[in-house]
């Protein structure tokens, strides 16, 4: 079949204003760090720094809480939910009318394509902001009594892969709830938190209603350990979901935790194969499988594997790798060096443990972090690369021949957060969906999100929801 070439079509930077250097936002203001130091944010697709960020200290992060404390007391949690809604709505428009310069931003920091922060975090972004200022007023009636409290102070910590969004699913039900907050960004990825900070600043959102503290695990666990916040949200791996459960035990805090996962993707043979090639592409190379949600586990019944396998390296033949900003760009770079090592060395224990990798020709640019779109047949459910999170774009491909098969591989896993399924019949997709012991269950698609629908994971992949009337639960009392 014959290849398009596609002209550059790189997305301007000049949308972008980046300072040299950043601060903390406390009580409403950039302040420079009073124990802590600095640290580097790099563009992953060039290696070049892009800014350097304050790394807050344990008295910064105390200095974040009683602002937050203050303002909780003195203004946000006494303000009518109807006033509270009107920053909401402040914010969310604020969002959409510089979603371009947030999408750049974003692509530059994280690594991702452009076309996919454009078209999928920013859009994400505002209608997260947008749906919870619609229950700011409604809260009486969302289920939790007909008065309910906000908890008070929240200390939320979120991860590199979608920042923004992150943010937004922890910031904006916290705040229609009446709740304060101190976030901490993750350390490669905080440069679109900080603009949240202007953006605060452009809503008059008052003082110390939002904070953020950029820098490392310590700076988390800072936030997580301070006495004077009430609950903590958490979002990231499993690993460090445990050291947080842990530290937040036998206190009075409460915690959500949203982890990591390892998502079946089952196919059945009566599934529209092209269709759900598009699935399969979409759930493991979306954001380069940098997703806790991505159907990194693919499970095809025997009797179609032959044609769907041929489809999908077809299909994986025509992704475009390269520059993020670009238009055209499907897959962009991997967000650090520590992550592509991580990714590097699951891949490697897959072919010793005798799977068989292959990826489409494709050229890496020079520098940067880059790994070309990996899938690995000849997976047994024993192999690590089945069972552990690789978070990058890499797909094992497994086989079944009956549904109650597919159903026990499928729950074979210590996550539970995603999975999805392919088939022509609705009874087969909910019977199956039934068994499945996942947060989210797409059926016929993949990596779809709504801010109205909640999410979140059974057993190792966390406890709580956000999103949708669920994603309040966690900020009232
Ligand atoms: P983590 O290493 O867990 O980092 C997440 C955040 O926690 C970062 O801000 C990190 O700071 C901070 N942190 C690290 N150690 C901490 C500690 N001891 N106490 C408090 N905070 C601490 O995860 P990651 O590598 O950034 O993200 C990838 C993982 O997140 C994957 O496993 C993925 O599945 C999961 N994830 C889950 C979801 C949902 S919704 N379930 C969504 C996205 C990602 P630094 O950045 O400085 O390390």
């Amino acid at each position: 079949m014959p290849r398009f070439e596609y002209a550059p079509a790189p997305e301007s930077t000049t949308i972008v204003d980046i300072q040299p250097s950043y601060g903390l936002f406390i009580g409403g203001e950039f302040v420079e760090p009073t124990d802590g130091g600095v640290m580097k944010s790099v563009n992953p697709a060039s290696e070049e720094v892009l800014a350097e960020v304050a790394e807050a200290g344990p008295a910064d992060v105390d200095a974040a809480v009683r602002a937050a404390r203050s303002a909780y007391q003195r203004v946000w949690e006494p303000m009518p939910g109807r006033e509270r809604a009107k920053y909401l709505f402040r914010i969310a428009r604020i969002i959409a009318e510089r979603s371009r310069e947030l999408a750049v931003l974003e692509s530059l920091d994280n690594g991702k394509p452009i076309r996919e922060s454009r078209d999928a975090d920013l859009p994400l972004v505002a209608a997260h902001f947008f749906y919870y200022a619609g229950w700011a007023d409604k809260l009486g009636h969302a289920g939790f009594g007909s008065d309910p409290r906000p908890v008070g102070v929240a200390g939320q910590v979120i991860p590199w892969n979608f920042p923004l969004l992150m943010l937004a699913w922890k910031i904006a039900p916290a705040l229609a709830c009446g709740n304060t907050v101190v976030l901490k960004p993750a350390e490669t990825t905080p440069l679109s938190a900080l603009r949240f900070a202007e953006i605060c600043q452009q809503a008059d959102l008052p003082p110390g209603v939002v904070n953020i503290v950029t820098g490392a695990g310590s700076t988390g666990a800072a936030v997580v350990e301070h006495p004077d916040v009430d609950k903590v949200a958490f979002t990231g791996s499993t690993e460090v979901g445990r050291q947080i459960a842990r530290a937040v035990a036998g206190t009075r805090k409460r915690v959500t935790l949203e982890l990591g996962g390892k998502a079946a993707n089952i196919v059945f043979e009566d599934a529209p194969i092209d269709q759900a090639v598009e699935g399969i592409v979409n759930g493991i190379f979306f954001n380069q499988g940098h997703v806790c949600c991505a159907g990194s586990r693919l499970l095809v019944q025997e009797s179609v594997y032959d044609e769907l396998l041929a489809s999908l390296k077809r299909r994986m033949a025509t992704l475009r790798i390269g520059d993020p900003l670009d238009k055209n760009t499907d897959i962009g770079a991997i967000n650090s060096r520590v992550q592509l090592d991580r990714i590097r060395t699951l891949s490697e224990i897959g072919e010793q443990e005798g799977a068989q990798p292959w990826s489409p020709p494709c050229e890496l640019p020079e520098r940067g972090f880059w790994f070309a779109p990996t899938i690995f047949t000849g997976v047994t459910q024993a192999h690590r690369i089945a069972r552990e999170e690789i978070f990058g774009p890499v797909l094992s491909v497994l086989t079944f021949r009956t549904p109650d098969e597919a159903v026990a591989k499928a729950n074979n896993t210590p996550y539970g957060l995603s999975a999805g399924i392919w088939s022509d019949k609705g009874s087969r997709i909910l019977a199956i969906a039934d068994r499945l012991r996942a947060g989210v269950v797409w059926a016929n698609t993949f990596n779809k999100f709504d801010p109205a629908a909640p999410f979140g994971g059974y057993k190792e992949s966390g406890y709580g929801r956000e999103g949708g009337r669920h994603g309040l639960e966690g900020y009232l009392a």
